[in-house]
């Protein structure tokens, strides 16, 4: 067998046929389901008359085939695993096909597989051809008329995209329902939902006075988890409406939960499903960061209703002209919905761990990747998030308004098309006039842009001189970097007065807080009439997805952490003020030298927690300790334990330096009040658990009593999940023994609480989690074919930082087991789950022998298109 190619963006073609409408019928069987196409189909008026008919198919069963009714004989067509050909076909016809399909051995999850007996379908991105034989690509759109066929007793509930127009009965106890989409659409808009699902029902009606149902369909025990993902629906509506004018266009907006799948969830048109994780939530069974993050998501897939659905991309290369603009609207959603300073936070601190680590690694690509082996791998966090910050600085370069103008016109023009990044970034040139020509990099460069920065205050002439030079490292496959157009907001801060100083620069006063232009390798801007020595404080709000280097003293961020007017800067000051002492404590563990805590963390830290800051959010992010991921993504080479053994001990010194203030704000900070995921209630107990993880940390007396008394209340699950943590991962397994068993006997029915068990006990720092793992792939609530499950107990254990690089190697050799199982299973997941061993380079030699090895392993294997691409990647 020969190895799987990749495709190029160079290489597109217009499709050489267009489908003007598709007529599906499905009879579902779990072993043998049937589904019939009927499909009207025109040469493009500039294609070849010769041109032949190819059309994607894989995994099908051909039953028949036949072109304006005439059946076609075997000689007619050429047949591969992934193809059919029909080399003559005419300018305008008819298509109608019969295929047959199993959905139950479906592993994969993609195209029609089951869960839990349900029916259900994952057309994005190349799904669709796994259920019937048709140009699966986005740039082919149709209109759509579905009908579903199944059992009445096992499948009550037959859903497509749409509207419903007819249903009714069959014989030998079938039933049928027919859906009609208006809206031509790419084929992985495509949805089918079939099964015994109940539903929640709410109406909206939009700004033009369209009623719009709103359903939500779940198994029967679900029902009473819905209430927060309708409520985010409507306030979803109702945000697109006044922020972008974009009202919702069909009569019914259905939401599904389904226990098996993939990702978060699916933006079909009009039949939206969802990982069950993604969209169930309750106070008992569910945190704060789950509430918001089904929020969030719940967004996310209705915003696509336009960007992404009513506009589309014309091929996979440009994913993230849909996802980095959904995602920058969901987060802006979000930031509106809660605490905007937290979202950004939040936001950020994940982008520089995650998104950071995978700039630098094997798989780097910029967020229009020019080839690809299977596009499921580039559902990545730089296609989607890196995507978002490069939307987000369009935002910033234009100004809201010229940017909401640029988004009408993108709408307007070219709804009901299948586009380029050209054509949305053209739209915001065209508005503004700006020239978008250099930061149309952004785009084709991959890697983490690394800007060196340092200035000077000259006192005798008031001015201070700001020196940036910028620098992109080598990615695999683009050596050569080209300078970047980078937007640095910033300010200047006087150290006499504690405020922003107004910025003067070329006899032009720019306000206290400005935008400065970085467009060459290195630049120097001068600032006038600078009356007192100022700390610059750059890149506020994270003004762009790079890494800035300045040589701030202890000192310099000390005074940013108090009086910085960018709340963002604000935390990112005692981030980096925790860095440098964690990087004296690293060196230290690593010499065999004594720590030594350094006071002015202490001191910062003391004046925050009896300071009068108001914002409780806020302060709690303030008070986490970068983690040991995004500690380890400075480093040169990671030295796991050096990382982990310093994190400890600043952890455990704030907590016996500040031990009577962490008890006072956690006393503060608790409530009665009955639960609601209200930014006020989720700040409070942030606030609260933030403190309770310092007591934990040298496991107090009064720490120990205060979660177990927060375990038992059990007053929501933030709390009893934060609690059961603390206890898990310290050395008192005689309280968290007997708690985890309580626990997980009392949720034994509940998957989505049950992942949280199962996180809970493979994320402790202890030794013995590898057993545990072990153990726990054989409980009956964990299954390899769930990927939920899958990311829980496996994944989690991955990111057991540790754990996962224990020195024999076993943690990387379960890894690569499960990898290797799944990539037979479920070849999307597999390739997901392989990434922190592809990391290899970072590590020292002895780990990075360790984790080839593995890698050497898998690749021994007959892989599939997707773990092939990333191992072979990391091999390279
Ligand atoms: N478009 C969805 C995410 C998604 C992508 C691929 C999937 O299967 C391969 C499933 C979902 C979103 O952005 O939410
Ligand atoms: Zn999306």
């Amino acid at each position: 067998m020969s190895d799987p190619q990749p495709v190029y963006l160079s290489d597109y073609q217009p499709p050489a046929y267009q489908v003007t409408h598709t007529e599906l019928t499905f009879d579902l069987d779990p072993a043998a389901t049937r589904v019939k196409a009927h499909l009207q189909i025109e040469r493009h008026p500039g294609a070849d008359a010769k041109a032949p008919l190819v059309l994607n198919g894989e995994h099908l069963t051909l039953i028949s085939l036949a072109i304006d009714g005439n059946l076609l004989s075997e000689a007619a067509y050429q047949l591969t695993d992934e193809a059919l050909r029909i080399a003559d076909v005419p300018e305008a016809f008819t298509l109608e096909s019969e295929v047959e399909l199993a959905p139950s051995s479906n592993t994969a999850l993609e195209g029609l597989y089951q869960s839990n007996g349900m029916y259900c379908t994952q057309c994005e991105a190349e799904g669709f051809r796994r259920i019937t034989y048709y140009p699966d690509r986005p740039d082919v759109m149709a209109t759509f008329k579905v009908t579903v066929i199944g059992n009445a007793t096992s499948e009550p509930v037959l859903l497509s995209n749409g509207n419903p127009v007819d249903q009714g009965a069959l014989e030998n106890g079938r039933h049928f329902a027919t859906w009609e989409d208006p809206h031509p659409k790419p084929c992985y808009l495509f949805a089918l939902v079939a099964g015994d699902l109940h539903k929640v029902e709410d109406y909206f009606e939009t700004t033009s006075g369209r009623n719009v149902t709103l359903q939500l369909w779940v198994e029967q025990e679900n029902l009473d988890k819905t209430e927060h993902a309708m409520a985010s629906l409507k306030r979803a509506m109702i945000w697109d409406e006044q922020t972008y004018g974009r009202e919702y266009d069909l009569d019914l907006f259905m939401i599904v939960a389904v226990n098996d799948f993939n990702m978060g969830a699916m933006e079909n048109k009009g039949l939206n499903i969802f990982n069950s994780a993604a969209v169930l939530t309750h106070p008992n069974t569910a945190t704060d960061a789950a509430f918001q993050n089904v929020e969030g998501i719940v967004a996310h897939e209705y915003f696509h209703n336009w960007s992404g659905n009513r506009v589309t991309c014309r091929d996979w290369f440009q994913l993230s002209l849909k996802e980095g603009f959904t995602v920058f609207r969901d987060q802006c959603f979000s930031a509106d919905t809660n605490s905007a300073p937290v979202k950004r936070i939040q936001d950020v601190s994940f982008f520089r761990t995650a998104q950071f680590a995978e700039d630098a690694g094997p798989t780097a690509h910029p967020i229009r990747p020019d080839h690809f082996i299977e596009i499921t791998n580039f559902y990545t966090l730089t296609i989607y998030e890196k995507g978002a910050e490069v939307v987000r600085m369009l935002r910033n370069l234009l100004g809201w308004e010229d940017f909401r103008r640029g988004s009408d016109l993108y709408f307007e023009r070219f709804d009901g098309q299948a586009v380029t990044i050209e054509d949305f970034v053209g739209c915001m040139a065209e508005v503004s006039g700006a020239d978008l020509s250099q930061f149309m990099r952004w785009y084709s460069q991959a890697g983490t842009p690394e800007i060196d920065a340092h200035g000077e205050y000259d006192y005798a002439h008031g001015e201070y001189c700001l020196t940036l030079r910028q620098r992109t490292p080598a990615t695999p496959g683009q050596s050569d970097k080209l300078p970047l157009h980078i937007p640095v907001r910033m300010g200047l801060v006087g150290t006499k007065s504690g405020q922003d100083l107004t910025l003067t620069m070329s006899g032009e006063k720019l306000g206290k807080d400005a935008v400065i232009h970085l467009t060459e390798d290195e630049q120097t801007f001068i600032f006038t009439d600078v009356a007192e020595a100022p700390v610059p404080s750059l890149l506020r709000d994270f003004s762009a997805p790079v890494k800035l280097h300045f040589p701030y003293s202890r000192e310099d961020l000390a005074f940013l952490l108090t009086h910085d007017s960018d709340g963002f800067n604000r935390w990112d000051a005692g981030q980096r003020l925790a860095m440098l002492a964690l990087d004296d404590l690293i060196a230290a563990h690593r010499n065999g030298v004594e720590k030594v805590m350094d006071s002015r963390v202490v001191e910062a830290f003391r004046t925050l927690l009896t300071g009068s800051m108001s914002d409780k959010a806020v302060l709690a992010e303030m008070l986490t300790l970068p983690s040991e991921a995004y500690v380890a993504e400075q480093q040169p080479i990671v030295d796991v334990d050096a990382i982990h053994a310093a994190r400890e001990f600043v952890r455990q010194s704030l907590a016996v330096a500040l031990r009577d203030e962490f008890v006072a704000v956690y006393k503060a900070n608790q409530s009665e009040a009955p639960y609601a995921p209200t930014p006020e209630q989720i700040a409070q107990r942030s606030l609260k658990n933030v403190a309770l993880t310092y007591l934990m940390s040298i496991e107090d007396n009064e720490g120990i009593e205060l979660s177990e008394i927060q375990f038992a209340a059990e007053h929501n699950m933030t709390d009893v999940r934060h609690a059961l943590t603390l206890l898990v991962h310290s050395d008192r397994d005689d309280i968290a023994s007997p708690a985890l068993k309580t626990f997980g006997e009392k949720w034994a029915h509940d998957p989505l609480v049950m992942d949280q068990w199962f996180t809970i006990q493979v994320s402790r720092p202890q030794s013995d989690v590898l057993e545990r793992v072990q153990y726990l792939m054989q409980h009956p609530a964990f299954s390899i074919k769930n990927p939920n499950k899958v990311r829980a107990l496996i994944g989690a254990f991955a990111q057991n930082r540790v754990n996962f690089h224990r020195l024999d190697g076993k943690g990387y050799a379960l890894l690569a087991d499960v990898v290797i199982e799944l990539n037979r299973l479920n070849p999307e997941i597999a390739a997901r789950l392989v990434t922190p061993l592809t990391r290899w380079k970072r590590f020292d030699e002895e780990r990075q022998q360790l984790m080839r090895d593995e890698l050497v392993r898998i690749k021994r294997e007959p892989l599939s298109s997707n773990v092939f691409e990333v191992v072979e990647k990391a091999l390279a």
